[in-house]
């Protein structure tokens, strides 16, 4: 089983306000990853392990947005309410946040997209990666098979994503996508051997 060490990260997608319950584009139960987030945040600070935290950071008229050509709701519009990160989420000073899509044109759901994240870890000497957050078969997805690309071991948090499942099956084959290729799994009892740090 992966194991967490100073070589290790973890990464948080997107747990902002508007894809919790309440918001813009709520992933339904979303709000359910922070308590199992806020208890890999304490295990990887116990070691010493990098944090990032990504956010969806985009401009009033993002092309995602409906108005503008996109699918999306308006959403994470940067420095509004929705775009904060979700205030149960315990993120301390030391915690590097990502900010991605920023620019109208720039549709990024992948972390690693045009953010400087893969040169950001590389110079830590980090080559694994914990990754968790919202929404699993959007921007989790497409984080986790990017950081596999950039060569990192990639670990999917199970207990610690959530997706949204507009077709019943996005998520299953989301999760099974990742696996076939090259991510890994783990929950936080499979990384403890229990489930209450
Ligand atoms: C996301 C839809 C649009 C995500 C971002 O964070 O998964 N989904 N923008
Ligand atoms: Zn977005």
């Amino acid at each position: 089983m992966a194991k967490i060490d100073k070589h290790s990260a973890l990464i948080i997608v997107d747990v902002q306000r508007d894809f919790c319950p309440g918001g813009a584009l709520p992933v339904p139960r979303g709000d359910e990853v922070i308590p199992i987030l806020n208890k890999y945040i304490r295990l990887f600070k116990e070691v010493g392990a990098s944090i990032y935290a990504t956010r969806d950071w985009h401009p009033p008229n993002h092309a995602s947005f409906k108005a503008y050509g996109g699918t999306w709701p308006p959403h994470c519009v940067q420095g509004s309410r929705g775009a904060e990160f979700h205030p149960s989420l315990e993120l301390s000073r030391d915690v590097r946040i990502i900010s991605k899509a920023q620019e109208p044109w720039q549709e990024a759901y992948s972390a690693f997209e045009g953010t400087g994240l893969r040169d950001d870890l590389k110079g830590r000497n980090i080559w694994r990666v914990f990754i968790g957050g919202l929404a699993t078969e959007y921007c989790v997805k497409s984080t986790v098979l990017d950081a596999l690309k950039a060569g990192f071991e990639t670990i999917l948090l199970e207990d610690a994503v959530m997706g949204i499942d507009a077709e019943i099956g996005d998520v299953e084959r989301a999760v099974k996508e990742m696996m076939e290729k090259g991510a890994k799994k783990a929950t936080l009892s499979s990384i403890i051997g229990r489930d209450d740090p």
